[in-house]
């Protein structure tokens, strides 16, 4: 085995991609949601399934939580629960987009009254951080305006950065806080957030402690994302990534399913800064709801294509292609990185799974588990999780 080959499986039996709670629960469009069998009642259930994934793909062992989707009486039961399970509780998620106070946005709204109703969810997802041993407070806000004149652009950044920094204050040694922006939706003209320029301007300002994060569905069509995570690997600002796949919009397919080679073409450059381990301080996470298709193997197949991508991105012959590219050979270097991408490192993540004691194929041995006849059966009675539940 080449030496490329060998430390691939060494990076990639490192590799971790944290799973979202809410994408076991049901979800759908603004038009409907399709209601499936067995799906969690509450966050333990949501944790046994997302156990699911770990248990066949062995890379899967956090999961994020959403708040107050996610509320328990006792998040450190919470914590132990997944920590029985093998896996354990990572970045926690704001909400301030379902309160009706929130119509015309959470941070950013022109009452300071609203303001801090906001601010004070925020400061309480820190509180859940601290119980459940946390390192990272996911920041996404739905604020924006519909209509020119609706409000101040530069008055509703103001207060953004008020807000952040009182956050931010309340962050442990240990603790950071992830930016995340969003191009349009659910606000149409202005969104407070809206591309990586804005949300680095602001962790710029915050400090160390904040970073920003990449949702891979949250561009206009055709933006280079591979671009913007260069860049702000760069300036030590990546601080992760809500992986998903879009035809069209924000819709939350999944990972590598729409456009593999933009994926592939993400991973080559933190690949290339040997960004993809666990020590890299990025946090892989996937950000997906799987309306029509089962979710547990929707997040499997999921974690094997961000591991398909990342062997593929591993194997680029970084020699050769360093080589191209001083000497100006533009279609050397482009076949260097095309002929990585057009391995097929299937039978490499198959054999490594088997080193690791799983079974070369998670997705055929999740299904022949019985585990989805088996949530299928227990889960009787009560209320489904669901969006905004
Ligand atoms: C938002 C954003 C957040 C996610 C919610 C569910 O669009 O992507 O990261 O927490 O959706
Ligand atoms: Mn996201």
């Amino acid at each position: 085995m080449s030496d490329r080959t060998e430390n691939a499986k060494q990076v990639l039996a490192a590799q971790t991609i944290e799973l979202p709670s809410w994408a076991f629960g049901n979800s759908g469009t603004r038009f409907k949601v399709f209601a499936q069998h067995g799906v969690p009642r509450d966050p333990f259930e949501k944790l046994a399934d997302a156990a699911q994934v770990n248990q066949y793909t062995g890379a899967a062992g956090s999961v994020a939580l959403h708040i107050p989707w996610d509320k328990v009486d006792d998040y450190q039961a919470l914590a132990a629960h997944a920590a029985d399970l093998d896996i354990r509780i990572g970045t926690i998620n704001s909400n301030t987009f379902q309160d009706d106070d929130y119509m015309l946005g959470s941070v950013c709204h022109p009452d300071p009254a609203v303001r801090r109703k906001a601010t004070a969810h925020l400061l309480e997802c820190v509180d859940i951080m601290d119980a459940t041993g946390s390192r990272d407070l996911k920041l996404w806000f739905a604020d924006g305006t519909n209509y020119p004149g609706q409000d101040s652009i530069a008055d509703r950044q103001d207060r953004l950065a008020e807000v952040l920094a009182e956050v931010y204050a309340r962050l442990g040694d240990d603790q950071r806080l992830l930016l995340e922006y969003k191009l349009f939706e659910p606000a149409f003209y202005t969104t407070d957030v809206p591309d990586w320029g804005t949300a680095y301007a602001h962790c710029l300002k915050l400090g160390p402690k904040a970073q920003v994060v990449i949702d891979t569905g949250h561009h206009a069509p055709g933006t280079n994302i591979e671009f913007i995570v260069a860049l702000l690997l760069r300036e030590g600002k990546l601080g992760g990534f809500d992986f998903n796949s879009r035809f069209y919009a924000d819709d939350d397919l999944m990972v590598g399913s729409a456009d593999p080679f933009q994926l592939f073409r993400i991973m080559h450059e933190l690949a290339q800064r040997g960004a993809v381990g666990p020590d890299s301080g990025i946090a892989y996470m996937l950000d997906q709801c799987h309306n029509i298709e089962p979710k547990i193997p929707g997040q499997i197949r999921s974690v094997m294509n961000v591991q398909e991508a990342t062997a593929k991105a591993l194997l680029v012959d970084t020699e050769a292609l360093a080589k191209a590219q001083a000497a100006g050979d533009v279609l050397g270097a482009n076949a260097v990185l095309m002929d990585a991408y057009n391995t097929d490192v299937r039978p490499l993540l198959a054999e490594l799974r088997q080193e690791q004691g799983l079974a070369a194929d998670p997705m055929a041995a999740y299904a022949a588990s019985g585990y989805a006849d088996k949530i299928k059966a227990d889960r009787q009675g009560g209320q489904a999780a669901g969006w905004g539940a």
